[in-house]
């Protein structure tokens, strides 16, 4: 049997949710993609934190760089190849923790 894959999104289906993202973008690579930027490390650090614990829990884990205040990230499905809810709901998650830091 093969291993149960989250479906990638339909076009419509994205746009729809990129509504709900706006402060995300679709890159180049059809990555879901947003950039940070916090006071100072310590808040760019615990925010990233935070969003580690969320991604653990979801097993869904997200591609990122931090440098000092910055954090840029990068969302995907790596075992579907492309954008899934999975997605989705992981930036929703990240939108509403980066409001604590
Ligand atoms: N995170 C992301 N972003 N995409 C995946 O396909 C993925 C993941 N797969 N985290 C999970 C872990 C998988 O490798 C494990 C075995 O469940």
């Amino acid at each position: 049997m093969l291993p149960m894959r989250t479906p990638k999104l339909t076009d419509d289906a994205l746009q729809q949710s990129l509504k709900e993202l706006p402060d995300w973008s679709v890159d180049a690579d059809g990555k879901l993609h947003r950039e940070l930027r916090f006071g100072d490390f310590r808040a760019a650090w615990g925010f990233m934190s935070s969003v580690a614990v969320a991604a653990e829990a979801a097993d869904h884990h997200p591609e990122w760089f931090n440098v000092y205040n910055t954090v840029k990230i990068w969302l995907t499905t790596h075992d579907s190849g492309g954008l899934t809810e999975n997605d989705v709901n992981l930036a929703k998650e990240i939108d509403k923790r980066a409001k604590n830091f």
